[in-house]
């Protein structure tokens, strides 16, 4: 009874506190703080080369990273079969072929599968990838009637038909707007993508999803280092890349990871942990996505632990209302990334996301590409609008909302064909 009333409390005042929370969007009242440098270990040494970096730097942020905000995969599971279940060579008015493989993982009494749709454009021996979840369905990117349309848990949404948590023929194509396939297929790419709740329901419930094929005795939830939710997604996206290797359609040294706002910080955390992906395209990421949570700009850590507590690991939850005892910031997630080319895009009206502490994200994890000789941001001034700055780190706040448009595909696909030599 006690521990009831003890939740209806916390309930209540968590509720106020929501109610209470009024943005901060002025630059004059950001707090003062010191950047953490992504080039100084935890124990203030500085690192002069690849080698310190690749030793001793990365694999401290890497962990800091893992055990305090996404979360440790808490043990391996590989796709135990996978099977092409549906196959075209006329779409996309006649430029694409397309191919839904469903991939199956088994372990135990559990099973889980999820649909990777993938159009390839004809002709093209071995296709470079763009890969990312979608939001509604697979059935949403492409007005296609051929898309099947996921089984998996979504969130009710009367406008496109989710009704009772389950998708809909209502909303077939209507997310193919976000997509430009036509545009990705014409420049010599392909596209893959997978609906982000077959991977893990995007609820704060741990019951569902992959993560109970990882616990042990009767664990109900992950341990304050183990993965949420984005980690899952990730770890997605980390075995969607075991089946691009193993499709010879499929170019597997150039896949570019893509994601848009929860997928943009998705994306970002999957070209961190796993080095086989090319290039990573943050589209709008925001708090716990390339924006610099220490300025408490537009969401805020607090915030978002609080509206998503499923999001990041429980640790996480430390540094609500105590960003500046954070010892890393989200630029040292993005030079994770470094080598490999990584793309930070904003919207102008976009102010929940920080525009500028996005950008700031892409600035400060410059220092580590330019030890490996690779042009990052070098200006802190940001671009005007629609004006890209396109080097190995490639930036640009486009006019609009947060949302993917057609101008942030050409962007996205001018910078690959030039850093990935296409
Ligand atoms: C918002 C959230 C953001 C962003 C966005 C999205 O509600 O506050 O962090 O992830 O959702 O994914 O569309």
């Amino acid at each position: 009874m006690k521990k009831i009333a003890l939740i209806f409390i916390l309930a209540i005042i968590t509720q106020f506190a929501f109610a209470q929370f009024e943005p901060n969007y002025d630059e004059s009242k950001v707090p003062v703080f010191e950047v953490p440098n992504p080039l100084l270990t935890f124990k203030g040494k500085k690192v002069r080369n690849i080698k310190q970096w690749e030793k001793k730097r990365r694999p401290e942020l890497l962990k800091f990273f893992t055990q305090n905000m996404f979360g440790e995969v808490p043990g391996e599971l590989k796709i135990s079969s996978f099977e092409v279940v549906e196959e075209s060579n006329n779409a996309i008015n006649g430029k694409a072929k397309r191919k839904q493989v469903e991939i199956t993982f088994q372990k135990e009494n559990l099973t889980l599968d999820y649909t990777i749709l993938i159009y390839l454009p004809k002709g093209v021996e071995k296709a470079p990838l763009f890969v990312g979840y979608n939001f509604n369905g697979n059935h949403t990117v492409a007005n296609d009637v051929n898309i099947i349309i996921p089984d998996a848990w979504a969130r009710d949404n009367e406008s496109f038909g989710i009704i009772n948590n389950q998708l809909t023929e209502q909303s077939r194509g209507v997310s193919s707007n976000r997509w430009s396939i036509e545009r990705i297929i014409d420049a010599g790419y392909g596209l893959a993508t997978v609906y982000y709740g077959e991977i893990d329901p995007d609820k704060d419930d741990f019951s569902n999803g992959i993560h109970p094929f990882f616990y042990v005795d009767n664990q109900q939830q992950p341990a304050s280092q183990e993965w949420g939710s984005i980690s899952a997604w990730t770890w997605g996206l980390s075995r969607s890349m075991d089946y691009f290797e193993q499709d010879s359609d499929i170019d597997e040294t150039k896949v570019i990871v893509f994601g848009h706002s929860r997928l943009g910080k998705t994306s970002l955390w999957a070209g961190a942990t796993d080095k086989r992906f090319a290039a990573v395209i943050s589209n709008n990421s925001g708090c716990g996505g390339a924006a610099l949570s220490k300025r408490r700009v537009g969401e805020t850590v607090w915030r978002i632990n609080n509206s998503f507590p499923h999001w990041f690991c429980k640790n996480f939850k430390m540094y609500s209302k105590n960003e500046e005892r954070l010892p890393v910031d989200q630029h040292e997630l993005i030079s994770l990334i470094a080598p490999r080319p990584v793309y930070v895009a904003s919207a102008e009206d976009d102010k929940w996301s920080d525009p500028r502490g996005e950008f700031l994200g892409a600035f400060y994890a410059s220092p580590v590409y330019k030890l490996y000789g690779k042009n990052g941001i070098s200006s802190g001034e940001m671009p005007a609008v629609n004006q890209p700055v396109q080097n190995t780190v490639a930036y640009h706040i486009r006019t609009g909302k947060h949302d993917v448009t057609d101008f942030d595909w050409e962007q996205y696909i001018k910078w690959a064909d030039k850093e990935l030599n296409k």
